[in-house]
């Protein structure tokens, strides 16, 4: 059994297949990541790909593999590595939109795309730099 599925079974306690925010807050600290709540539910509403608010083992598996692969353990990065879907190292337009979707920023669609054109220019190329600005505004919408 290979490590992610290790941890994800010691932590499915109830044997659902699916990790619960506490259950994957927990398991992200074992695994020595220092994340606090409001980012781990960051994390799980951008990795819960049928948005049923659980990880499965397919979807957690993938937030592991984007944290391996991130420049850095923090959450904008995570975020950023997960947001940029073709990985050519800026987050385009329709990758902006999805992201918010799934953060479920409450903003409509317009006001969205006005603000990805602010940040990445008429093309939107997002970078890095600009989005973890956004990331870091997010979870402070999200603690209140
Ligand atoms: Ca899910
Ligand atoms: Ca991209």
């Amino acid at each position: 059994m290979e490590f992610a599925e290790q941890m994800f079974r010691k932590f499915d306690k109830l044997g659902k297949n699916a990790l619960t925010n506490q259950q994957a807050l927990e398991c992200l600290s074992a695994l020595g990541s220092k994340f606090s709540e409001a980012e781990i539910q960051m994390l799980i509403n951008t990795f819960d790909d049928n948005s049923n608010g659980i990880l499965d083992f397919t979807e957690f598996k993938r937030l592991v593999h984007v944290m391996q692969e991130a420049r850095v353990m923090n959450v904008e990065s995570i975020m950023f590595y997960a947001a940029d879907d073709d990985q050519n190292g800026y987050v385009d337009m329709d990758e902006f939109m999805a992201i918010m979707h799934k953060l479920k920023v409450p903003m409509p669609d317009d006001k969205l795309k006005q603000f990805a054109k602010k940040l990445g220019g008429e093309k939107v190329e997002i970078t890095y730099d600009r989005f973890a600005a956004i990331v870091k505004t997010v979870k402070d919408l999200q603690k209140k």
